[in-house]
């Protein structure tokens, strides 16, 4: 009896497990992307930067595709920005969204004993301000930034890192940058 039971159990958790991974795998389909920031870099205008880049940096152990955007070493100068002129946003179906999706965090590296403050990672969409966070973990965070109130509009979205009150190993990531559309399969 009690070799049954374990049986059956272990039958249970097989079964949760699949039927988890569908979700997981029918959750992916959904998403369409429709405009890639890595990608199209090179139409956008760079500004005020140590260097900003399209990357493969770690963060916590885990490489995405990412653009690297180091604010100016020397703080008084501001923000770093990168601004992605004329994104033409569809006006979603029915029943689908669409939204700016993205992680940040800061790339992995051995920071001693300095005083790494982080940076704050914002996004402006037409001069309004759409995303501010301020962030030093060398962890991808999640982001998920709805854009019913720009859906049909011609836009222009600047990604800046602010460098808070030091520079030091301020290696900010913007991972896998995009707009999708979601809702239909
Ligand atoms: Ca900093």
């Amino acid at each position: 009896m009690f070799s049954k039971n374990i049986f059956i159990c272990s039958w249970f958790v097989f079964a949760g497990i699949i039927l988890f991974n569908q979700e997981l795998v029918a959750a992916e389909k959904k998403e369409k992307i429709l405009y890639d920031f890595c990608t199209n870099i090179n139409q956008a205008k760079c500004e005020n930067t140590a260097d900003t880049s399209v990357t493969w940096k770690r963060c916590s152990g885990k490489m995405k595709e990412s653009i690297f955007q180091h604010p100016p070493i020397d703080v008084g100068k501001g923000p770093a920005k990168l601004t992605y002129s004329g994104i033409e946003l569809p006006l979603p179906e029915k029943g689908e969204k669409l939204f700016l999706k993205l992680n940040i965090g800061m790339a992995d590296a051995r920071w001693g004993k300095t005083e790494a403050d982080g940076v704050c990672f914002i996004i402006k969409i037409n001069d309004k301000e759409v995303f501010s966070k301020k962030y030093r973990k060398q962890k991808w965070c999640e982001q998920k930034i709805d854009l019913k109130d720009f859906a049909g509009q011609k836009v222009d979205i600047t990604f800046m890192t602010d460098a808070l009150k030091n520079s030091d190993y301020d290696w900010a990531l913007w991972g896998k940058p995009r707009i999708v559309s979601e809702g239909k399969k």
